[in-house]
């Protein structure tokens, strides 16, 4: 049997999303920024742009913020109160690690002290921006590594990365967490610090109770089975936090569902199956994207519509039948399981729940309706 269809949206309802400050302003390829009309410039406006997708969706409440980013002209305390005239609160804090000269052979795992020093400590202010701004989770990037063999120790880099987000670690309040993001190349292209789930699970291991690994869709080679990841880490309970988007063979540019959206059902299907009946596995999920061709608000608006959807599907997942046919050892039979509920039509569904919480039944088409974008380009120039 599959969870009834209130008890579906009960669960859709209750699932927040983060939405990434970051994906409002411009910001495009290494090859070229185009910029685009009414996008945001500063925080408050990245702000605004985040409260209609919440007030059109009613799932995206919190906005992650980058630290160098974002508070160049707002004050954390500003932001803070600001998110929360706009119905918001501020979320995970990234730190940015790179674009400095200084970071040009790495941030704490450079094998220069002078840039160690600076990274750790704006690493130390973010979590003085944290408890500023009421966040909870430090959400780690690093851009290190090494672009030719045998440009620095391997074993030295590692290290330097391990001291550093160990007294990270270990400045975070009881209730805040350190969520380290591995990514397998870029910018470095030879060696990276943190490149896989596993060199992830062994840092935040060495740090202690507060950190856990962060899966970011885009940061991993063709091929890899991403849900088998994801099931690895909630079963070890060290899935802290996730970052949404698609990808062909990069980052993480495209709305998430785009591309691969069996590929992100059947993650879904792990993270439900990993939360126990409860619903998702619990964790920091974030959309991780920045819109270079596409308008940045419909393409948030559609991201979150996309993963609604996609949880949705894998809450119809009939979970005894699927275990009946493992039992048996029917393979196709428990295929047939998943693309039941792959297959499975849930836009009425998600429709009505949305009604019932006075939301537009299809925010996307709400947003083009209304006259937000004409404003902001009228107002933004
Ligand atoms: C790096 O590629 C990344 O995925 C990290 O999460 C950054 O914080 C984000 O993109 C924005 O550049
Ligand atoms: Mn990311």
């Amino acid at each position: 049997m599959s969870l009834s269809n209130a008890r579906i949206k009960a669960l859709v309802r209750r699932w927040k999303i983060e939405v990434p400050s970051w994906a409002f302003g411009d910001g495009g390829t290494r090859f070229k920024v185009f910029r685009q009309k009414g996008a945001a410039r500063n925080l408050r406006e990245k702000l605004q742009d985040a409260a209609i997708v919440h007030q059109l969706t009613g799932a995206t409440p919190s906005v992650a913020v980058h630290a160098l980013w974002d508070f160049a002209d707002m004050s954390p305390d500003e932001a803070r109160d600001y998110a929360r005239e706009s119905g918001l609160s501020l979320g995970a804090v990234n730190p940015t690690l790179f674009e400095q000269p200084e970071y040009r052979f790495g941030s704490i795992g450079s094998p220069e002290k002078a840039a160690r020093d600076k990274a750790l400590a704006h690493l130390l202010d973010c979590v003085e921006i944290m408890a500023r701004v009421r966040s909870r989770a430090l959400s780690v990037w690093l851009a290190d590594g090494t672009n030719h063999p045998g440009q620095d120790d391997l074993r030295a880099r590692r290290r330097r990365v391990a001291e550093a987000l160990k007294i990270v670690h270990d400045a975070l309040a009881p209730d805040m967490t350190l969520l380290l993001e591995y990514k397998l190349f870029e910018p470095a292209f030879y060696s990276t610090d943190v490149p896989d789930w596993g060199a992830a699970y062994l840092l935040c291991k060495a740090c202690g109770p507060r950190a856990s690994v962060l899966v970011d869709l885009g940061h991993h080679a063709q091929g890899v089975n991403i849900e088998q990841i994801v099931a690895t880490l909630a079963d070890e309970r060290m899935l802290g936090g996730f970052h949404f988007n698609s990808r062909k063979y990069a980052d993480d540019d495209l709305t998430t569902g785009s591309l691969n959206p069996h590929e992100l059902f059947l993650i879904f299907n792990e993270l439900v199956a990993a939360g126990g009946g409860k619903g998702l596995y619990p964790a920091a999920y974030v959309i991780d994207q920045s819109h270079n061709v596409e308008p940045k608000i419909e393409a948030m608006i559609l991201s979150v519509m996309n993963l609604q959807a996609m949880y949705a599907r894998a809450l119809r997942v009939d979970r005894a039948a699927l275990r009946e046919a493992q039992r048996r050892r029917d393979v196709l039979g428990a295929e047939r399981v998943l693309q039941a509920a792959y297959e499975s039509d849930v836009a009425p569904l998600l429709a009505e729940m949305r009604r019932e919480d006075g939301l537009p039944p299809d925010p996307f088409e709400a947003y083009r309706r209304s006259d937000y974008a004409r404003k902001i380009e009228r107002e933004r120039t």
